[in-house]
């Protein structure tokens, strides 16, 4: 079992002991557990082999017994039991935004419904409606929360949604007076992969936003539509959720929707504590009733006397305890980074030439720009062998000369071969100013060859950098089997650094990965792997993923200016 799966059964448990009513400690112990362990780094196989498992916060003796048992048998006789209380398919209904436990309950023995579909069905059919004393609003609510999260199944890669959240922001500015239009959700904190697009923003009159939101051509239904808030699904098939507020209560608004929902959570605990009651309106003292609206968030977090957190960091880790104590880490910013480390050209795969990618690179605010082209191993991509990258560096010399103020540096993206050995010999690698390191073959090798062949490549003393570490490609392929804190610790002990690869569909080093490579003295840097002038912009992909790593602008050595860069090379 991978650490996808255990998780999914501690999730089912907690949702089990909800229904069962059980004690919200021991659920929230079960929560605590699922989310730990989706953020870990490591599988937990391992961690269990090495006899670190209570290592993990989260993981006390019952919860490592379990894990122990799923990964030993596969099942836990715990989780069997549970489930044999509760009629089948109970807790899919849960998955439902709008149904909770006893509603579950109640469509789940009185009408027999077993799954979403069925759900679905029995409300088309009225059969819903009549079970509640609320009626048919209660079912609409419910039908909703079936649509919703029938779009939201398949999650799309951020680099969709960005752009198409960006296309959708640009129609609407273009048609009505709309003001701070903004995205908010998964979306601002810049997860990976996006459920839905929410949508923020303010006007003096709302309800025409909303209408020319619905009008939009793109819109394929609109699933809801109200005095402050519309709900659309794409001709592509994705949700998007607008609201728009007056100006005094965006701050407020955009705390709310921005999420996540655990940092949410944690945040309205916290408020609780200090007679204040959080919603999407603002801030109310519990004691007189007063509801206090916030334009900003720094006056909202401030309020709760909480420093302002990144939305980058709030995923409900730790990130309010240091806020209270004033201390959240600056995360890098897109005006940090000072040059591209990871660029091809039409010399290998590129489409553009290495002096059009130049000017773009400078154009952007660069100071230098590291052409990395495939090496000779990599046929199709038309590697380079010895006498090319000779000829590559004279060109580059070339362009160096007519361009002021801004240097190219000399790079190769050198392919690691399947035993670990690299692709060029060290003598050419050594004349090269940063040299790139890759694996883009045997990708299926077991973990313990796999995490050898990388091992061995960081030991190179001219091997620079290893990008896209864990060769993943988001919805299209895992990442391959490696040791992750084995390589940490080995780029750490070489001085080797870790790319954090900005290509929205490969995002590799991952956030859970830069959080913990950083841990362990890692350095890292950003590359884009352009291919052509205009993916030099998808940088600000990874500089959103290094900051959901909390990685500031020091632990990236992309922020240094060239020479001190070269510097702190290995070379
Ligand atoms: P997604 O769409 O699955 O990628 O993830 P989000 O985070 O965008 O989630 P979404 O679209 O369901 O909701 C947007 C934000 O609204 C979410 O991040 C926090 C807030 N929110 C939604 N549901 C709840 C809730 O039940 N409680 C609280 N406190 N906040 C919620
Ligand atoms: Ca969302
Ligand atoms: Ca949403």
């Amino acid at each position: 079992m991978n650490n996808g799966e255990v998780a999914r059964v501690f999730q089912d448990i907690a949702d089990l002991l909800e229904l069962k009513g059980e004690s919200v400690f021991k659920i929230r112990a079960y929560q605590k557990a699922v989310r730990s362990i989706e953020n870990l780094p490591v599988e937990l196989s391992q961690l269990a082999a090495e006899g670190r498992l209570r290592e993990v916060p989260g993981i006390g003796e019952a919860i490592e017994k379990k894990i122990t048992e799923l990964l030993t048998t596969g099942r836990l006789q715990y989780y069997d039991d549970l489930r044999a209380e509760f009629p089948e398919g109970v807790i899919s209904l849960l998955q439902v935004p709008g149904v909770g436990p006893k509603t579950a309950m109640r469509l789940s023995t009185e009408l027999g419904v077993r799954s979403a579909e069925d759900l679905e069905k029995a409300i088309v059919e009225g059969r819903v409606a009549g079970l509640f004393r609320m009626g048919d609003k209660t079912a609409e609510n419910i039908l909703r929360g079936v649509q919703s999260m029938r779009t939201k199944e398949q999650r799309i890669p951020i680099g969709e949604a960005l752009p198409l959240a960006q296309e959708i922001m640009a129609a609407l500015q273009e048609r009505v007076p709309v003001r701070n239009l903004t995205p908010a959700g998964s979306l601002r904190r810049f997860r990976e992969t996006i459920g839905d697009i929410d949508l923020l923003g303010t006007a003096a009159d709302s309800e025409e936003v909303l209408a020319a939101f619905t009008a939009l051509p793109l819109v394929r239904e609109v699933l809801a539509r109200g005095a402050t808030k519309a709900s659309i699904v794409t001709r592509g098939n994705l949700q998007v959720d607008l609201r728009v507020v007056p100006d005094e209560e965006y701050g407020s608004l955009l705390q709310y929707f921005t999420g996540s929902k655990q940092h949410n959570i944690s945040l309205r605990e916290r408020a609780l504590r200090q007679g204040l009651s959080l919603s999407e309106y603002g801030i109310t003292v519990v004691e007189t009733g007063q509801l206090e609206r916030y334009a900003t968030e720094e006056a909202f977090y401030s309020r709760l006397g909480l420093q302002y957190i990144p939305p980058e960091l709030r995923e409900g880790t730790n990130e309010i305890a240091l806020a209270a104590e004033h201390s959240v880490p600056e995360p890098i910013g897109p005006a940090d980074v000072r040059g591209d480390l990871h660029v091809h050209s039409s010399w290998s795969d590129g489409r553009d030439s290495i002096e059009q990618m130049a000017r773009a690179a400078r154009a952007m605010g660069y100071q230098y720009v590291a052409i990395t082209d495939h090496s000779k191993g990599l046929g199709i991509a038309h590697g380079l062998n010895e006498e090319r990258v000779q000829e590559q560096r004279a060109e580059i010399r070339r362009v160096n000369e007519g361009l002021q103020g801004f240097r190219v540096l000399a790079g190769i993206e050198v392919d690691i071969r399947a035993d670990g050995s690299l692709d060029l010999p060290d003598e050419v690698l050594a004349q090269m100013d940063v040299v790139v390191a890759a694996v883009h073959s045997a990708m299926g090798q077991e973990r313990e060859k796999m995490t050898r062949r990388v091992i061995r490549a960081t030991e190179n003393p001219h091997v620079d950098i290893i990008a896209h570490p864990t060769g993943r490609l988001l919805g299209v392929r895992e990442a391959m089997a490696l040791d992750m804190e084995t390589v940490f610790q080995a780029a750490a002990r070489t001085g080797t650094v870790l790319e954090i690869n900005a290509m929205p569909d490969r995002l590799d080093l991952r956030d859970v990965h830069i959080f913990r490579a950083r841990e362990l003295g890692v350095k890292l840097s950003l590359g884009t792997d352009a291919h052509a002038a205009e993916h030099l912009g998808l940088m600000q992909f990874g500089v959103g993923t290094a900051r959901r790593g909390w990685a500031g602008a020091g632990h990236i050595l992309n922020t240094l200016p060239a020479e001190a860069l070269l510097a702190a090379l290995k070379h």
